[in-house]
């Protein structure tokens, strides 16, 4: 079933306007301009205008081409992973886990592999937070060790056992050579082997360019991406731990 079908606005409604911004490898000057409106053109923006050049470093050209593309977009075709659980306060996740849990819910977290962006682990960890809310380690009944970059996949295992991790939140902001699914799957695959199911940690990766549709080919159980809360993960964490849990076994 078709529902509804939008196409891009630029200047008027419907006009099929994009812009697109990308880097060739070659100096800056006409034949480059040329260059990237023939790229331009063959993903199908026609007309296409260059609206910005800059050479970057020696050999590099950043561009931006504005210009009309003629693909429709079918609402009813989107897929994407709709939040399933409430979002709670501090104050709520923190009753839950003291009625429910009876002890602290215990959660490490970590950059893997050579990763070290820190910040976005870091932003949902620690008590400064990010975007107004307070990080992890503010919540009274949640206990953080946040083992920060580098981490091996061994080593985090092995904190996660020594913590008693209730969940193991792992970070990946560096996707070349797709680092971030070779690693993830890594991980996933350590904490199969160390643990037996029903026994190991809920398994959290999270990082600005992860598809959050691929949880079962990456064997964790949830993703998150950019633009990710503190009071998401936090709320996540109490209906996957304790909520579902208690439903399972009603
Ligand atoms: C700061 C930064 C650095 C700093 C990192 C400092 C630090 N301690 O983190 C330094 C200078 C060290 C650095 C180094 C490098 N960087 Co850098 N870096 C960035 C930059 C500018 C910002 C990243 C950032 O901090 N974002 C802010 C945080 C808050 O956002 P976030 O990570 O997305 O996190 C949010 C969500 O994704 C989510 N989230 C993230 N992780 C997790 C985990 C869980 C469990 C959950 C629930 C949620 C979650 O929640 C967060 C909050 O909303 C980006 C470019 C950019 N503008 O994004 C490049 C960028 C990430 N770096 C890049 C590269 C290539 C590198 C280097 C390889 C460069 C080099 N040649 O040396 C090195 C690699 C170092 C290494 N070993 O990892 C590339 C990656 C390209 C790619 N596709 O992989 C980028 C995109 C720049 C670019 N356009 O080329 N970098």
């Amino acid at each position: 079933m078709s529902g509804p079908i939008v196409r891009p606005y630029g200047d008027t409604t419907g006009d099929g306007m994009v812009q697109m911004s990308f880097t060739l490898p070659v100096p800056h000057d006409k034949r480059a301009e040329g260059a990237a409106l023939q790229l331009a053109g063959k993903m199908g923006m026609d007309p296409a205008m260059l609206v910005h050049a800059k050479q970057m470093g020696d050999g590099f050209t950043f561009f931006v081409v504005y210009g009309r593309v003629n693909h429709l977009v079918d609402l009813s075709a989107v897929q994407v992973v709709e939040r399933d659980f409430p979002l709670l306060s501090a104050k709520e996740v923190n009753a839950v886990v003291k009625r429910r849990l009876r002890r602290k819910l215990s959660v490490v977290g970590a950059c893997i592999g050579t990763d070290a962006h820190t910040v976005g682990i870091d932003a949902i960890l620690n008590v400064k937070g990010i975007a107004g809310e307070k990080g992890l380690e503010y919540y009274r009944e949640l206990k953080v060790t946040n083992l920060g970059a580098q981490v091996s996949v061994p080593d985090l295992v092995e904190a996660a056992r020594a913590e008693r991790a209730d969940a193991v939140l792992v970070s990946q902001v560096v996707t070349q050579r797709d680092a971030h699914l070779h690693n993830t799957r890594e991980m996933s695959a350590a904490f199969r082997e160390a643990m037996p199911a029903g026994k190991r940690p809920l398994l959290i990766v999270g990082g600005p360019r992860f598809d959050e549709m691929m949880t079962a080919e990456l064997g964790v159980d949830r993703i998150f991406g950019r633009g990710t809360t503190p009071g998401e993960v936090a709320s996540y964490l109490v209906h996957a731990l304790i909520t579902q849990k208690a439903k399972a076994s009603a």
